[in-house]
């Protein structure tokens, strides 16, 4: 399997989260993804590449031009006000809550970042813009990769996306690449995409930006959000909205699952997948369901994820593997490449090129 590693990852390397009143140390830390490159070298998985740069325009594909415009100066914005500021991380304070407007974009820096996320556990710092941006360059390019024709592709990045919506950041986010590299399915003429989400976490921005489609079905299975991040978006009965209704699937699990009960949920969301004629997969790759992770409630072993990579190869599609969230840090190298494995040797090298839409 090819990977198309984000080089610039580390260029993103936030300091604190606001937790319970505190600011405490980032649990997304660069060092993830160093574990995730020694385990693919290890392993002999394939070739590791980088992604070329590519036009913004792309990042329209998936995200408001206001937001993109906002992250890619916010920086510059957040020293000007205070040249101390190059020593601190920003974070939002401030947020446009019911009854607020978001239509008019304020002047006032703060409340831009409020405007544009959900959470005070995202640090911005100074090269989130090109970490982020890059990254999601890795995910189209490796969404273009299956498109013509690879089996499957891996977008090893950091920051991760999936909690990023159209025009706003959080749980560590701030480009969604799982939509992007759906979209660029889309664009290359796959006519239905699926995106599976399995992180821990419910994956609220692939899940918003796809509500009222057809074309992208949205499944995830997550940690039940009565009690767990992000809280307000994952429930059971969102099921899409408009030309989208019905291609939406949450399997909320309550905390404490064990692998059992966990693959039940993910052979309920493939059956689904099956059902809805998906012709090519994004897989938004989070390993934070470890049994280790220090966020996190679900009990999975590092042998289970062999286990998931082969059910995933038996949906038999070509796959985009995407990276997300998982802070045991020393096992998620171990834990990716299992997963990644358990697919490259569950099903064919090669599988013909995903079907592309004819006609008009
Ligand atoms: C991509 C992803 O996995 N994002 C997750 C964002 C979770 N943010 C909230 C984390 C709350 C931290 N709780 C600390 C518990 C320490 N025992
Ligand atoms: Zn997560």
């Amino acid at each position: 399997m090819i990977t198309f590693l984000n080089d610039q990852h580390a260029l993103h390397q936030g300091k604190v989260e606001m937790y319970r009143g505190q600011l405490v140390p980032c649990f997304e830390v660069p060092d993830r993804v160093d574990f995730v490159v020694s385990a693919l070298r290890q392993r002999a998985l394939g070739p590791i590449e980088t992604a070329p740069d590519m036009d913004d325009a792309v990042l329209r594909s998936v995200h408001a031009p206001r937001y993109l415009e906002f992250l890619a100066h916010a920086w510059d914005e957040w020293v000007a006000l205070d040249p101390a500021n190059a020593e601190r991380d920003a974070l939002p304070s401030v947020w446009p809550t019911r009854s607020f407007r978001s239509d008019v974009v304020p002047d006032n820096f703060a409340a831009r970042m409020g405007l544009f996320s959900y959470d005070a556990g995202t640090p911005l710092t100074g090269g989130t813009w090109a970490a982020a941006r890059r990254g999601a360059f890795c995910a189209v390019k490796a969404a273009q990769a299956v498109a013509d024709g690879a089996r499957s592709a891996f977008a090893l990045s950091r920051p991760p996306g999936h909690h990023a919506g159209a025009d706003f950041f959080g749980g560590y986010c701030f480009l969604n690449n799982a939509a992007l590299a759906a979209q660029a399915l889309r664009n290359r003429g796959v006519k239905r995409v699926a995106v599976l989400d399995i992180d821990y976490h419910h994956g609220n921005g692939t899940q918003s930006i796809f509500y009222d489609r057809a074309d992208v079905y949205f499944a995830s299975i997550h940690g039940d959000p009565r009690t767990e991040y992000p809280f307000f978006l994952g429930h059971a009965d969102e099921t899409g909205e408009g030309a989208g209704l019905g291609f939406n699937l949450n399997l909320p699990l309550p905390r404490g699952t064990g692998f059992d009960a966990w693959r039940a949920a993910l052979n309920t969301a493939l059956t689904h997948i099956a059902v809805f004629k998906a012709d090519a997969l994004v897989v938004s790759l989070g390993l934070d369901t470890f049994e280790g992770d220090p966020i996190s409630g679900f009990r999975l072993k590092s042998d289970d994820y062999l286990r998931v990579g082969e059910a995933l190869a038996a949906a038999a599609l070509p796959t985009v593997f995407v990276f997300e969230g998982g802070y045991a840090v020393a096992e998620v190298g171990v834990n990716t490449v299992n997963v990644l494995e358990g697919f490259a040797h569950g099903g064919p090298e090669q599988t013909g090129r995903p079907q592309k839409q004819t006609g008009a």
